[in-house]
């Protein structure tokens, strides 16, 4: 979801999370996102996890709700057990004190004074950085081989399958184009739901690249546990419910074994994506 804080009037009135009507539509995560700028901590750490944050110390998220490139870090900081906070940018991106720290304006985006600028955007490279830091073997492997396998599903998902699902699902979400997407278009709507059609269509390939290919009969891309290539997979998927799209059974299964695997690390942010679907749906229907 590229240029949230440009999108057009009523697109960022539909979109706004948390906006009364989605309340109602959405699961009970996706009411915390009224607040723009909020900030919000992402979970009370418990005596344990208070020890374990001493090592981790705490890192700040600017992110979207309704998005799954942000619930994809946003997973993936509750399952690793990061002492993390997150501050909802709804309309902020294009700020001046966001472009300043950012001027990609994308969200998610972490702080961390051990980086160079300060900040670090691309939910991937959020993970590995990460998981690199805080020695996160589980998600992100350090066996070259073995990492380089989980660095080409990412690779893969972000160059060739996450454009198809964005063009696909995008205008249902009444979201603007995906970041790197550039181009206007007058075309009749019956050709812009043709070309939506298309690239609907076109998820099944590389869908079927990540089952047959990189879980190659394990139950995770990562093997028995989920790793940051299946966080990001998962969380991809999601954004398919908008457009009723069949997914094949093998996919279903796997987004099941995710959710039981991670628990609220994964359904707490996946009922904020959720809950913002059932608005546009319920929206798209009234
Ligand atoms: N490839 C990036 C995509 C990030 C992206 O498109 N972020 C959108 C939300 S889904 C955003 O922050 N848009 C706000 C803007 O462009 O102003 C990632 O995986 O992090």
């Amino acid at each position: 979801m590229a240029k949230t804080a440009t999108a057009k009037k009523p697109v960022a009135k539909a979109a706004k999370p948390g906006a009364k009507p989605a309340v109602k539509a959405a699961a009970k995560p996706a009411a915390k996102a009224a607040k723009p700028a909020a900030k919000v901590s992402a979970k009370k750490p418990s005596a344990k996890a208070k020890a374990k944050s001493a090592k981790k110390p705490g890192l700040s998220l600017s992110m979207l709700k309704p998005s799954v490139n942000n619930m994809t870090v946003r997973v993936f900081a509750r399952a690793a057990g990061l002492d993390h906070s997150e501050t909802d940018v709804w309309g902020h991106t294009r700020s001046p004190e966001y472009m300043a720290r950012n001027p990609a304006h994308l969200t998610p985006m972490i702080e961390d004074k051990g980086l160079p600028r300060g900040v670090l955007w691309e939910s991937c490279a959020i993970m590995q950085y990460l998981a690199n830091k805080h020695g996160l073997e589980k998600f992100y492997p350090k066996a070259p081989a073995k990492r380089a396998m989980i660095d080409s599903a990412m690779f893969y998902l972000i160059g060739t399958l996450y454009p198809y699902v964005a063009r696909a699902t995008y205008p249902a979400l009444n979201f603007p184009q995906y970041a790197g997407e550039v181009g206007h278009s007058d075309a009749h709507p019956d050709k812009k739901s043709e070309a939506q059609k298309t690239a609907a269509a076109a998820i099944a390939e590389p869908l079927e690249v990540f089952h047959s290919f990189f879980r190659d009969g394990k139950p995770f891309i990562g093997g028995k546990n989920p790793s940051i290539a299946d966080i990001r997979l998962a969380a991809t998927l999601e954004f398919l419910a908008v457009i009723d799209y069949e997914l094949p059974n093998w996919a279903k299964e796997y987004m099941a074994a995710m959710e039981k695997k991670l628990g609220k690390a994964y359904a707490e942010p996946a009922g904020d994506v959720r809950g913002y679907i059932a608005y546009v749906k319920s929206q798209a229907n009234a």
